[in-house]
């Protein structure tokens, strides 16, 4: 484990070559970013203010008027090209992330993958955009649905997937027609402006027509501008749920439509049966991944009785051997958390938790503050509650996974349900019984509902969101590209005769 963080003027060099490569040059800019890994300055870049979105709309209104005549299928080769663009960047993408937001490379060039892979579902899709037909009660008549590209998508993207979630909707909404405004983190400008240059290169040599993609970096004032823009016809947010309860109702003000992606609180029951080996590595990976800053991230775990004490044994033991650091040095598993505040915020919640009658069995302290001060390493925490008390039911982005007891299925089901966000949720269990139960109507209240796997690390291939305070969007596989097109129902008469439905007369 190496236990020296690298310093600022290795980073921002590093930053600088990294971002070339991918066509971006890192500007000489009035707002300066900060990477968490030492906690020092990064990069300076740009930001554009809230007078720049009426521009774009503008602008990505006017390419929506040849887009959505491309046919999908040629649609999708500019987004097959995007992906090999990826691929051949993915090291440079993955090294950013790690960079902006301290992933670990691992989790960094998965984040790629998952870029690739929804490039790939995506070209798959553009020759698959069905609309079903229907018969009708007329005869001579025939019922059809005809999908349509939509309009304008703003994107909102957070910093903890800075990257894969701008590219889930992008590489969907390019094949469905729709060209693209997106508002990344202020934390990870340097990783939207590759990605953005990738796809202009890649439409360039596309020959697609200018402004289908476009980034803002730039403030709050700048999202929220796009949020009541009347020429955004769907907004696709990812945040907290302080920000989805305020783009929520704006949207629908102005009568557009939006995707939201918010908070989870995902949970684990581990069953009396359940093999704990896996249970251990599974809870390890989602709880103590990506240092906690995931919304798939696990943070309860629902064991029963039976198993409880020598699940937290065995948990704390692997917590003790996390190796915490600098996220690119090879071996480390937990990297730092974004910022002081995320770091206050996992400090209060623990102390919250002790004061609601918890026990924190393993982790909570901060590593590398001598050395780097504004940087925020943080202990994975495991604590031990007897009850589901109010933080519990809070979601604190850091890593911290709360160990409660249950003793009937039901009981572990109704802890689990009885959070305000309804995002992932696993079990781990040997029972089909059980586990059929926790899928089933009365099971699991979740967007994502696993059997013998963590709460993290969705595929693509399925569509990805959850209910309640996640705010019931569902974004990447499936047929999740619904949410960016537009529906027509079409009537088709070939009898000659006028018959009218519901058998009215009317003929004069
Ligand atoms: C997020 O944390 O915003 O399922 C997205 C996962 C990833 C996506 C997480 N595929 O953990």
């Amino acid at each position: 484990m190496v236990h020296t963080l690298p310093g600022a003027d290795e980073l921002a060099a590093m930053a600088r070559e990294t971002a070339k490569r991918c066509g971006v040059e890192v500007p000489d800019g009035a707002v300066a970013t900060t990477s968490p890994i030492n906690g020092a300055r990064l990069a300076t870049v740009d930001w554009v203010d809230a007078g720049a979105v009426d521009d774009a709309v503008a602008r990505a209104r006017q390419a929506f008027l040849t887009w959505r005549a491309v046919p999908a299928p040629a649609r999708g080769a500019l987004v097959k090209r995007l992906g090999e663009l990826l691929s051949e960047h993915k090291a440079d993408l993955a090294t950013l992330i790690s960079l902006e937001v301290g992933k670990i490379t691992s989790e960094a060039l998965g984040e790629v993958q998952e870029m690739i892979d929804i490039c790939d579902f995506a070209v798959g899709l553009s020759r698959q955009l069905y609309g079903r037909t229907i018969s009708s009660e007329r005869p001579g008549h025939r019922l059809m649905e005809t999908w349509h590209p939509l309009g304008v998508v703003g994107v909102i993207s957070a910093f903890n997937f800075p990257a894969a979630v701008w590219s889930w909707n992008t590489a969907i909404a390019l094949v469905c027609g729709d060209p693209v405004v997106w508002k990344p983190s202020e934390l990870a400008p340097l990783t939207a402006l590759a990605c953005a240059a990738l796809l202009e290169r890649a439409a360039a040599e596309q020959g697609a027509p200018a402004y289908l993609s476009q980034v803002l970096v730039g403030g709050p004032d700048v999202g929220e501008a796009l949020v009541d823009h009347p020429g955004v016809a769907l907004v696709s947010a990812t945040g907290s749920t302080r920000m989805g309860r305020a783009v929520g109702p704006r949207v629908a003000a102005r009568f557009g439509r939006s995707l939201l992606e918010l908070g989870g609180n995902n949970a684990a029951v581990v069953c009396p049966s359940a093999d704990l080996d896996l249970a251990v590595r599974g809870i390890v990976f989602s709880a103590a991944g990506t240092a906690g800053q995931r919304c798939t991230t696990m943070r309860r775990v629902i064991a029963h009785t039976d198993v409880a004490d020598t699940l937290v044994e065995r948990l704390a033991d692997a917590y003790g051997r996390l190796p915490i650091g600098n996220p690119m040095a090879p071996g480390t598993l937990v990297g730092p958390l974004i910022n002081g505040r995320a770091h206050a915020a996992v400090r209060a919640a623990l102390e919250a938790a002790v004061e609601q009658g918890g026990t924190v069995v393993a982790g909570g302290g901060r590593r590398f503050a001598d050395q780097a001060p504004d940087a925020f390493y943080a202990e994975p925490a495991l604590v031990r509650m007897g009850e589901q008390t109010p933080i519990v039911t809070e979601e604190t982005f850091g890593a911290i996974v709360y160990v409660m007891p249950y003793e009937t299925l039901d009981h572990a089901i109704a802890l689990n349900n009885a959070v305000p966000q309804g995002l992932s949720s696993s079990i781990f269990t040997r029972d089909q019984a059980e586990a059929e139960l926790f899928m089933s109507p009365e099971g699991s209240d979740c967007g994502i509902v696993n059997v013998n796997i963590g709460t993290s690390g969705a595929e693509i291939g399925g569509a990805f969101g959850g209910e309640k305070e996640t705010g019931g969007g569902r974004e990447s596989g499936s047929d999740a590209w619904r949410a960016y097109m537009r529906r027509a129902t079409n009537t088709i008469n070939y009898s000659g005769e006028l018959p009218l439905a519901q058998g009215v007369e009317f003929s004069v």
